[in-house]
């Protein structure tokens, strides 16, 4: 069955991996599975067509045969799920990877968007400067025990599971911020995510459609 993911036709970024299709694509391209990519404007993001696939109006969505979905945790889950190189066999390795995909996106990520909401689009606002102080403790309350459970090790729990995937993603838009910096073993934990050859080839089909 063929896949189809829908992603930003210009993305803000440029391309450099912080629209959340890279998480998918880096899935995909971990499992194996080759995919196509429907390209969408903000406007036709809000498009009935689009709006059916995805109830937010937002990317990415997935697309398999009947099968459409949206939320990145659902879809790497599903591809973790089907195909094999994301999540273990042995089923406790496999709900222990399944809880930090979780965490990643529930308990690390609310803070980092928190985070990224402020210095984006509340600059103006006249309390800004007093708020990111705030903003930022908070992020730091997450990455400091995160760093103090990776610890030495390589990934989160064993070989690399879609656990990490999700925390890779996640701690990604981090780094302009300097944040991730101040925890060495997760700023080398990133980098090591992003060295993976699926990782790269993500970033490279992304970048790809973004180039001017
Ligand atoms: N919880 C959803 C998921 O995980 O799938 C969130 C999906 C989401 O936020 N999608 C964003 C979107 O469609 C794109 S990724 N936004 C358009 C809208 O809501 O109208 C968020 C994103 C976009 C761009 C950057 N960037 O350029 O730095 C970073 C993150």
């Amino acid at each position: 069955m063929s896949i189809t993911i829908t992603a930003f036709e210009r993305s803000p970024d440029g391309g450099k991996g912080l629209a959340r299709d890279t998480r998918v694509r880096w899935a995909l391209e971990e499992a194996g599975q080759p995919y196509a990519v429907r390209l969408v404007s903000f406007q036709a993001m809000k498009q009935p067509a689009h709006v059916a696939l995805h109830p937010f109006g937002q990317i990415p969505t997935y697309e398999e045969g009947g099968l459409v979905l949206f939320e990145t945790g659902a879809i790497v889950f599903h591809i973790a799920q089907r195909h094999a190189g994301l999540l273990p066999q042995e089923p406790d390795a496999r709900a222990r990877a399944v809880t930090w995909m979780f965490a990643a996106l529930s308990s690390v990520e609310p803070p980092i968007l928190e985070f990224a909401n402020a210095k984006l689009l509340e600059r103006d606002k006249p309390w800004a400067q007093e708020r990111m102080p705030l903003v930022a403790a908070r992020v730091r309350e997450r990455l400091a025990p995160l760093s103090r459970r990776l610890g030495d090790a390589p990934w989160l729990d064993g070989a690399f599971s879609a656990g990490d995937l999700m925390m890779v993603s996640v701690l990604l838009r981090l780094r302009a911020s300097g944040l991730l910096d101040e925890f060495a073993n997760l700023a080398a934990y990133v980098a090591r995510g992003e060295a993976r050859p699926a990782y790269q080839r993500a970033f490279a089909a992304q970048l790809a459609v973004n180039a001017p």
